[in-house]
């Protein structure tokens, strides 16, 4: 999909809050009563529904706070974050939300933004320091989710692929609760580990998946959590016609991923997944409640939903939109929330 379809589709999803809303919203405390506060979004990844949506949700976010939000655009290059967080300070950012990352080239330029007295929130990457609250996906709820489905759907004997890179916080955190499926599950048998994190993502997974189909053909079920992972896979399975013996569960979705977990005879069978804008607009509120000396917490989570092609086929769902209508709890959070912050609906 593209950028501004996505960015449309997320505006309508959320939609600002109607005036009726803005009434209830009691005033804003500091810096935000004064309006035009600084905010940038620093980003290691850009490329992918995911991380377009959760921009487009942070941006409607940041705008029903009134808030000068600057992005630095994500290049899967950790040298450049790291010169996008400095620049964030020396442009005068009050608050800085870091997506993503290598931990080891953020930690000490995150420390330096707070001893500056910049807010500094993270989503999805570990920079260790107590002062930086976390903001995430129930990354353990999401993996669980599709893992029980795994089972119902296969049992508990059979061979498997897992998609997984490690050193990204989701990934890991999701790769625990596979590392502990495992052990619980002796009969599931992890037959190839395979996985890319870049530009081109889900071609170079479907090359690996291929690699890794041929070589064992006992495979039946793929595991992989990231829906650039799960369109990799699932390109190999069609190339390799295993689409009526082969099942892949995966995390995120988008309108473009619904479209290819219900066309007919898609093995990709379900996904665990938050709406990707919510999170955005969670993390710009996360940084709202630090600026404004509310701190959120160290931990602020957005709990997903699992999604069968079964039950997305059967409620005729093809949007990410028809989901927010659907699913409440999907179509908004109220985490890093205040009286004071419109809610995106
Ligand atoms: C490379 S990390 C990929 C994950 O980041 C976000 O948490 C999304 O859920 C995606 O699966």
């Amino acid at each position: 999909m593209s950028k501004s379809l996505v960015l449309r589709a997320a505006l309508a999803a959320l939609g600002l809050a109607t005036a009726a809303q803005a009434a209830e919203t009691s005033a804003a405390p500091p810096p935000f009563d004064r309006g035009g506060v600084k905010v940038a979004l620093v980003r290691y990844l850009s490329v992918g529904d995911f991380y377009q949506a959760y921009e487009a949700g942070a941006r409607v976010q940041a705008k029903a706070l009134g808030i000068d939000l600057r992005i630095f655009p994500g290049k899967q290059d950790a040298t450049l974050e790291r010169e996008q967080v400095e620049q964030a300070i020396a442009l005068g950012a009050q608050a800085i939300v870091i997506d993503h990352g290598l931990p080891e080239s953020l930690k000490d330029v995150a420390r330096k933004a707070v001893e500056a007295g910049i807010k500094v929130v993270a989503f999805d990457v570990n920079l260790d320091d107590p002062r930086i609250p976390q903001v995430e996906q129930s990354d353990q709820a999401l993996a669980q989710e599709a893992l029980d489905q795994i089972v119902q759907e296969n049992g508990t004997s059979f061979q498997a692929a897992y998609v997984y890179v490690a050193g990204f916080a989701p990934l890991d955190r999701r790769d625990a609760v596979w590392t502990a499926f495992k052990a619980a599950h002796p009969g599931v048998v992890e037959k190839a580990r395979f996985g890319t994190v870049s530009d081109t993502t889900a071609s170079a997974v479907a090359d690996q998946a291929k690699a890794a189909l041929r070589a064992n053909p006992g495979i039946t079920v793929i595991f992989a959590p990231y829906d650039e992972f799960a369109r990799g896979a699932k390109l190999a399975v069609n190339e390799l016609n295993l689409a009526d013996r082969v099942k892949i569960y995966a995390a995120d979705v988008s309108t473009a991923d619904i479209g290819e977990i219900t066309e007919p005879h898609s093995p990709w069978v379900a996904t665990a997944a938050t709406n990707p804008a919510v999170v955005g607009a969670v993390s710009i509120r996360a940084a709202a409640l630090a600026l404004a000396g509310q701190g959120p917490g160290p931990r602020i989570t957005v709990e997903p939903v699992l999604l069968t092609q079964g039950a997305l086929r059967e409620g005729g769902v093809r949007t990410i939109a028809d989901l927010n209508a659907r699913i409440p709890a999907f179509g908004r959070s109220e985490a890093a929330s205040a009286s004071w912050i419109p809610q995106p609906r």
